[in-house]
C-alpha cells in the first residue's frame, strides 16, 4: 500500500516534470492530455504507445522541415529520427546526427531539420520520432506522421522561447579541445524566431564548454540504445 502510493506519487511528479509536447508537425495524439493518461505513456518505445495515424498526417517538405517542441526541463537531450513508409516501425534515419543538448524550458523551434536521404519521393509517407532524455538516462517518446511534399507550407508560428538554446556536440569534437572558443556555444543557429529561414545545423554551436569524453560516450551510447529500443 505504502509502496503503491509512493509509486503513484513518483508517477505524478513525472507527469508534471518529465514530459514534452510535439507542436509541429502535429503529434499523433496529445500524450499529455488527462483523458489520454490511461491510454498512452511517453515512456513507451517507439511512439509513446500511440499507433500510426491516430492523428493527422502533416505535409512536410522534401529535404526536411520544421520541428516545434514544448520542453519542460532545465535541459534536455534531444534525438529526432525518421521512419520511412506508412506505419514505420524502424526509425533508422537520424535527423540529429550530432548530439543535441537543449538548455532552457519553453518552445523550441528548429526551422529545418535536414533529411539526409535525397531519394525520398513526392508523396512518401513517414513518421518522425522525437526522443528526449535527461540525466537519468530514461527516455520519452512522441511521434508525428508526415507526408513528404514539395508543397508543404510549414508552421505559421514557430519561434523559440527566450533563454532556450540548442547546443550540438559533434562527434569529432572530442578529438581536440582547441576549438572550444572558436564558436559561440550559445549560438541559436537552427533555432530562430522565423518559420521560414533555413537553418544550417553545421554552423550551430559546435563546442560545449569542457565537453567531457566520458559524458559524451555515455550519451552517444544512450542514443544508440534509444534507437534500438532498449528499455533503460
Ligand atoms: C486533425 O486536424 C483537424 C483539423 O485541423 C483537427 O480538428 C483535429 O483535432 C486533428 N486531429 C487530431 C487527432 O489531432
Ligand atoms: C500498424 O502496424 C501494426 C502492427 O504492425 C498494426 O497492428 C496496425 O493495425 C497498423 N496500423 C495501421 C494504421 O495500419
Ligand atoms: C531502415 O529500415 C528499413 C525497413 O526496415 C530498411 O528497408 C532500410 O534499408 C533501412 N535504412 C537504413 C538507412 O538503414
Ligand atoms: C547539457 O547541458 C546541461 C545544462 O547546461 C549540462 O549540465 C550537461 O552536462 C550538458 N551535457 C553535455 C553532454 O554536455
Ligand atoms: C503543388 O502546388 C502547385 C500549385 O498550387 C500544384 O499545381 C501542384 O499540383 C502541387 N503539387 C502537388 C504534388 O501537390
Ligand atoms: C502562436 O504561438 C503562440 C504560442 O505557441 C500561441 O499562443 C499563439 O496563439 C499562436 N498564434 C497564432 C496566430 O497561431
Ligand atoms: C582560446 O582559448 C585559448 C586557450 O584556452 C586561449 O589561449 C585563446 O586566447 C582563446 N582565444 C580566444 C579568441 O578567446
Ligand atoms: C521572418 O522572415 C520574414 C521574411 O523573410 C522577415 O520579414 C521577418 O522580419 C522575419 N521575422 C523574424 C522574427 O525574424
Ligand atoms: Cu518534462
Amino acid at each position: 500500500m505504502a509502496l503503491k502510493s509512493l509509486l503513484l506519487g513518483l508517477a505524478a511528479v513525472q507527469a508534471v516534470t518529465a514530459h514534452f509536447a510535439v507542436v509541429y508537425p502535429e503529434w499523433r495524439a496529445d500524450t499529455l492530455a488527462e483523458e489520454n493518461e490511461d491510454k498512452y505513456s511517453q515512456w513507451d518505445y517507439p511512439c509513446g504507445g500511440v499507433p500510426y495515424k491516430a492523428g493527422n498526417i502533416t505535409n512536410w517538405p522534401l529535404g526536411g522541415g520544421a520541428l516545434q517542441l514544448e520542453l519542460h526541463h532545465p535541459w534536455t537531450y534531444l534525438f529526432v529520427n525518421l521512419g520511412l513508409g506508412a506505419n514505420a516501425t524502424n526509425f533508422n534515419i537520424s535527423l540529429t546526427p550530432d548530439l543535441v543538448n537543449v538548455t532552457g524550458k519553453g518552445t523550441l523551434c528548429i526551422d529545418k531539420l535536414a533529411v539526409p536521404d535525397d531519394s525520398i519521393k513526392e508523396g512518401t509517407l513517414a513518421s518522425i520520432q522525437v526522443v528526449t532524455s535527461g540525466e537519468s538516462g530514461s527516455a520519452l517518446y512522441n511521434c508525428a506522421d508526415i507526408r513528404f511534399t514539395k508543397n508543404a507550407t510549414g508552421p505559421s508560428n514557430c519561434s523559440t522561447s527566450d533563454g532556450l538554446e540548442m547546443h550540438t556536440i559533434k562527434e569529432d569534437d572530442d578529438e581536440d579541445h582547441d576549438h572550444d572558443n572558436s564558436t559561440d556555444s550559445s549560438s541559436q543557429d537552427g533555432a530562430s524566431g522565423n518559420g521560414s529561414a533555413p537553418a544550417d545545423k553545421k554552423n550551430a554551436a559546435a563546442g560545449l564548454m569542457g565537453s567531457d569524453k566520458s559524458v559524451l560516450a555515455t550519451v552517444v551510447g544512450l542514443a544508440v540504445a534509444f534507437s534500438l529500443g532498449l528499455g533503460l
